[in-house]
């Protein structure tokens, strides 16, 4: 499998770089991304590298780095920070604590769409410029879909659940905790191994990584949770966008929603293809919690946005007004993107 994903790479790079040198002074900018090039962290990537080429005329390229070969999962937000490379996308999730304000989207609100929770993400980065991010550019934002549970053996109530290590990152390893699992904390492009090893019997993720890591394989047993979405942001050293010329920076900027819109919806139809394809190929199995069940599910993480709104607080965050505000845009945007 490593040495698989070593090989894709390595041949996307290739292609890349054959690719990267038309215009003569085309000004190439490097972005390095953590998981496979296969998943849709590195496809919303390689969309953006696209959009960005066309709309500036070939004057500005994209090198893509998927896969961990720039920069990984754990030191991306800082080899962005002092420009090892110029462009990366982080999951908030990794750095628990470093992204109180972020993490608001992660908590138990609702969302059941990507498309919806993404446009919602940026909506509330634009508006509150949180301070987490003021040493990079914020170019664009995203979350995954809702997280459900994967795993090697069948999670059919929240009793299965109880005791069972599994794999889930920030605020989803509360979320996990909170429900009587044993929360296993990791970014994603670990996750393969440990599962094989039995280190974590299963995940909580968005489904779509079924097919596009594979788990299908392994986690023949599959629990819809609608549990929280994990936020994503892309971020840029300051100096690389303090050296663009202005109208790059404006196609930059006019891309942001954009490009929230259409990872979002680009996640949300993937994760159905991901689901058919795995009945297809594996025959998963697809449990549905019991209206009990859910019921439950609900008292028991609700107490964790009294936890977020503590520490936002404490962070100097308007906790309240934030919420009101996600809150608001949540129904506007289910209403235009879908979700219910
Ligand atoms: C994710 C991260 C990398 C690749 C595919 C993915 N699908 C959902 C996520 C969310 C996330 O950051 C995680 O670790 O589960």
């Amino acid at each position: 499998m490593r040495t698989l994903v070593a090989v894709l790479a390595a041949a996307v790079l290739a292609a890349g770089l054959a690719v990267a040198t038309p215009a003569s002074a085309a000004r190439v900018l490097s972005y390095a991304n953590f998981p496979p090039a296969s998943t849709v962290p590195c496809i919303q990537m390689e969309r953006w590298a696209k959009e960005l080429e066309k709309r500036t005329n070939g004057a500005v390229s994209v090198q893509t780095y998927p896969g961990g070969t720039l920069l990984t999962a754990k030191n991306m937000f800082r080899g962005v920070q002092t420009g090892q490379a110029d462009i990366g996308c982080i999951s908030m999730s990794y750095q628990p604590g470093a992204f109180p304000f972020s993490f608001a989207m992660s908590q138990p609100l609702g969302f059941s769409s990507a498309a919806a929770a993404s446009v919602t993400l940026w909506q509330m980065y634009v508006k509150y410029h949180p301070e987490e991010f003021k040493d990079v550019k914020v170019v664009a934002m995203f979350t995954s879909a809702p997280s459900n549970l994967m795993a090697k053996e069948p999670i059919k109530t929240l009793a299965d659940l109880k005791g069972m290590e599994i794999r889930g990152a920030g605020n989803l390893s509360e979320i996990l905790a909170a429900l009587g699992a044993v929360p296993v904390s990791m970014p994603m492009p670990d996750v393969p191994e440990a599962v094989q090893k039995g280190v974590v019997k299963g995940l909580l993720t968005s489904f779509e990584v079924l097919k596009d890591m594979n788990f299908a394989e392994m986690c023949r047993y599959e629990t819809v949770t609608n549990l929280p979405v994990y936020p994503f942001a892309v971020i840029m050293n300051k100096r690389a966008w303090a050296s663009l010329p202005k109208d790059v920076q404006k196609v930059i900027d006019d891309l942001s929603l954009e490009q929230a819109e259409w990872t979002g919806t680009y996640w949300d139809e993937h994760v159905k293809e991901a689901l058919d394809w795995s009945k297809q190929n594996f025959g998963i199995a697809v449990y549905r919690l019991s209206p009990e069940d859910k019921a439950t599910m609900k008292k028991e993480i609700a107490p964790l946005v009294d936890k977020w709104k503590l520490e936002a607080t404490k962070a100097g965050l308007p906790a309240d007004a934030i919420l009101k505000d996600i809150e608001a845009a949540k129904t506007a945007n289910e209403a235009k993107y879908g979700g219910e």
